[in-house]
C-alpha cells in the first residue's frame, strides 16, 4: 500500500489484455452474467458502419485467465450506452437495458435459455 507522497510503483500493477476488437469500444458494464459469483464484462463495440455488438466476456475463474466470449447483435438498434443487465420482465433471464444512438431507451429481452 502506497502512502501519500510516495510514488506508486509500477511493478505493483500488471496489465493484461482481456479483449481485442478492431471495432471501437463504446461502453462496457461489469455484471455477473452467469451468476457464479465472479464478475464478468459486457463490452459494446461499434463498427465503422455504425452497427454495434454486445460482447459478453464470461470469466471462467477468479484469475480471469480465460473468458468465454459470445456476441449479441442488436439488430437495427445501435447501442450508444449500456445501462443495465438484469431480469427486466421477471422471467428468470437477464435482459439488457440500453440507450440507442438516437436516444431511445431500449430493453433487449433475453430469449436465450442459457443466460
Ligand atoms: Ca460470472
Ligand atoms: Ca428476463
Amino acid at each position: 500500500m502506497a502512502h501519500p507522497g510516495e510514488d506508486i510503483h509500477v511493478d505493483l500493477w500488471e496489465s493484461k489484455l482481456v479483449f481485442y476488437s478492431k471495432d471501437t469500444i463504446v461502453d462496457y458494464l461489469a455484471s455477473d452474467v452467469d451468476d457464479d459469483g465472479i464478475s464478468d464484462l459486457i463490452v459494446v463495440t461499434m463498427a465503422p458502419n455504425g452497427a454495434t455488438q454486445m460482447n459478453m466476456l464470461v470469466a471462467s475463474d477468479t484469475a480471469k485467465a480465460n473468458f468465454d466470449a459470445s456476441q449479441i447483435g442488436t439488430s437495427n438498434q445501435s447501442v450508444s450506452q449500456i445501462l443495465a443487465y438484469f431480469d427486466y420482465n421477471a422471467d428468470g433471464s437477464k435482459d439488457f437495458i440500453f440507450v440507442s444512438v438516437i436516444g431511445e431507451l431500449v430493453v433487449l429481452l433475453n430469449l436465450d435459455p442459457v443466460y
